[in-house]
């Protein structure tokens, strides 16, 4: 762990007992995100903490630490877990290996589309998602759009799996990445976020893949020069608080910490909207290549046998098949 992020967590930390220690009891919720300040998601949460704020009368309010200032994904989800943090916004996939649900809108080719993702996520299996979360110490507010996942790469155009073969492809920290990625010949590498604009500087990886605004704002088209628009996975990003906080809140602010997460949803689509259109705008800019011509059913063929491997219980399946059946509006 780095010094700044030592002395960020000490603070944090001393912040936490001070406010223990005053009679309203009333710091603001510390809220972290690996993404920058001026992201949809640390944007929507900032959103949500204005509307709190109103809501409660300044009792309860949001401090946002985007950036990954207190750590990466992983560590980060610890710490909240633990109750160090107290809102987390991070993608579905690190917590596959937590919880079992979140598996699930994470397997590639699911979605069939935008609406299908927000249909299913705005539905029942979006909040049985979020329930699944509570047992390990984190309580599910909302989950936000995340776009499509495709492959970019230093060594030019994906269009089929046959042109990942060797090539060493970042993932996030989920077996389901690293198996999936595997499954179309890559060579998996997984890695924190943070580290990914140097492993491809370095040459230590080749490619990773990523939505068009993460692609942007991590500037990792300074070094892939090209995306290929495979459009693999749409795991969404949830809002998590830790459990340890939430028992803190009397039921009325509990109610009312949920119901602005919900009302941030729509708040994040929209800037999302805009997000993506810019980040396309600029990678053209940029003289990046976009690849459109992919074969997307030899890609959905070749990661098939994953969903096997990673739906192994009924419940999994059950939440699969539901999510499936609401392909149709
Ligand atoms: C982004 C996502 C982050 C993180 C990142 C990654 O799209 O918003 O939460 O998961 O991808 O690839 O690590």
């Amino acid at each position: 762990m780095s010094l700044s992020r030592r002395q960020t967590l000490a603070g944090l930390a001393a912040a936490g007992a001070a406010a223990g220690c005053s009679p309203a009891g009333s710091r603001p919720l510390f809220a972290a995100d690996t993404h920058p300040a001026d992201y949809p998601t640390v944007q929507a949460v900032s959103w949500m903490g204005e509307q709190l704020k109103q809501a409660t009368q300044g009792r309860l309010s949001i401090r946002t630490y985007p950036g990954g200032q207190l750590g990466e994904e992983k560590d980060a989800l610890e710490i909240a877990i633990f109750g160090g943090i107290d809102l987390i916004r991070v993608n579905l996939a690190p917590l596959n290996a937590i919880v079992p649900e979140t598996v699930v809108p994470t397997l590639p080719f699911l979605f069939k589309d935008t609406a299908h993702m927000r249909r299913a996520m705005d539905g029942a299996p979006g909040d049985s998602i979020l329930a699944a979360l509570e047992p390990h110490g984190l309580i599910g507010l909302c989950l936000y759009d995340s776009g499509a996942r495709s492959f970019y790469s230093t060594k030019g155009a994906i269009r089929r799996p046959a042109d990942m073969r060797g090539q060493k492809i970042r993932v996030q920290n989920s077996d389901l990445f690293v198996a999936m990625v595997e499954a179309l010949g890559g060579d998996a590498t997984p890695m924190s976020f943070g580290e990914v604009y140097q492993a491809l500087v370095q040459g230590v990886i080749d490619g990773a893949e990523n939505n068009e605004p993460s692609f942007v704002s991590t500037r990792h088209f300074e070094t892939a020069r090209t995306l290929s628009m495979t459009r693999h996975v749409m795991a969404p990003e949830v809002l998590a608080m830790s459990a340890a906080r939430w028992a803190k809140l009397v039921p009325a602010d509990q109610a009312i910490v949920r119901a602005t997460a919900r009302a941030s949803v729509p708040v994040m689509r929209g800037l999302w909207e805009t997000r993506e259109t810019e980040a396309r705008a600029e990678l053209a800019k940029a003289g990046v290549t976009v690849v459109e011509d992919v074969d997307q059913a030899a890609f959905a063929s070749a990661v098939r046998p994953v969903w096997d491997r990673f739906l192994t219980d009924p419940a999994q399946r059950a939440l699969a098949d539901r999510i499936l059946a609401m392909a149709e509006g």
